[in-house]
């Protein structure tokens, strides 16, 4: 009675729901070294019309076959190459699949050293099949919501790190970096630089062509000046119109030539209509005995010079 009550129980569960539907088009791996195990699978997934599994009696055959699958469902002890071999060997070039272990042995030391690995839940011999479903739906549904929880907090941490305007990074993430890396000056005694620009008169590009047009201006701007960087360089927007840039093992005259050369593409900029756009940059090197507003001061008073002899120059 207790029997037909379970597979009742099962059917419920099973019958046409979207589970059974997205087993059905999963390709599944059974691997176990019990004939007897696999024969009992066998009648159980062709019951249920789920067709697309492969039978694996010797592990060694399974690594042959070199083949991906969407879930596994593992024996623990097997000759050869036995279940956490085998966990190990899946989740080097997969995430996603579900890893199920299905095993005889109550060995907890060894079973937590494969959840360790990666595998996603595990069961005891004789299974139970409402058990193991049951595992399976679960397995996967956390793996669902991982996943979005990992494309939210990508999301949020874009937010948080980013300006939305121009997609550089924000002063925010720029403090970050620059507090590593004034760290390794001083402690490993690594140069860097800072530059330190301003759009010149950008009130009046605003005033004349709209903010929208300023807008615009903005991100060509970020377009071009990434240009002129390395990978390993980091530009922030400090704010407003003004922008910062840190050269890590850059001296203050390879500094300079760079700043020049990003100060020359941005007087070159055509931007439907828009009269010439200039900046003006103030430039630092990092010195021994600087601390990160020290330098900063510095970099900040060269921009003021700059603006205060003429605009559109480079101030060391
Ligand atoms: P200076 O050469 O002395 O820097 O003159 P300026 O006009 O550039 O300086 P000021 O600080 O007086 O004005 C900066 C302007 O930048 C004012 C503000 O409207 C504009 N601005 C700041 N952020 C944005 C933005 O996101 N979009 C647009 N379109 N304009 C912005
Ligand atoms: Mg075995
Ligand atoms: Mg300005
Ligand atoms: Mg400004």
């Amino acid at each position: 009675f207790f029997k037909e009550k379970l597979s009742k129980h099962l059917d419920t569960i099973i019958k046409d729901n979207l589970f059974l539907q997205s087993l059905r088009c999963m390709q599944i791996a059974v691997i176990d070294d019990s004939r007897f195990s696999l024969e009992v699978m066998k009648g159980f997934f062709l019951k249920y019309d789920i067709s697309e599994v492969d039978y694996f009696e010797d592990s060694l055959d399974f690594i042959k076959a070199e083949k991906k699958y969407d879930l596994y469902l593992l024996d623990l002890m097997m000759p050869g190459y036995d279940g956490d071999d085998i966990i190990h060997m899946i989740r080097q070039t997969c995430h996603n699949a579900v890893i199920i272990l299905i095993t005889k042995h109550e060995n907890n030391k060894l079973l937590s050293h494969c959840m360790a690995l990666g595998a996603d839940d595990y069961l005891f011999k004789p299974v139970d099949y409402v058990l193991l479903m049951q595992r399976i739906n679960d397995a996967f549904n956390k793996k669902e919501k991982n996943k979005q929880i990992e494309i939210a907090s990508k999301k949020l941490y874009e937010l948080a790190t980013r300006d939305t305007l121009t997609g550089l990074h924000n002063r925010e993430f720029f403090n970050e970096f620059y507090e590593e890396k004034a760290l390794q000056a001083k402690q490993k005694g690594h140069i860097f630089s800072l530059i330190l620009f301003d759009l010149d008169y950008f009130k009046e590009i605003n005033d004349k062509y709209g903010h929208q047009k300023g807008d615009l201006v903005l991100i060509e701007l970020a377009k071009t000046v990434s240009n002129h960087l390395r990978e390993t360089d980091l530009i922030a927007r400090w704010g407003g119109e003004e922008f910062c840039i840190l050269l890590p093992d850059t001296n203050k005259d390879d500094a300079f030539t760079i700043a020049e050369a990003i100060r020359l593409s941005i007087q070159k900029m055509k931007i439907d209509g828009i009269r010439s756009i200039t900046a003006s940059f103030g430039l630092t090197q990092w010195q021994e005995g600087d601390e990160k507003e020290s330098a900063f001061k510095r970099v900040d008073h060269s921009l003021y010079i700059a603006k205060l002899t003429g605009r559109n120059k480079t101030v060391v």
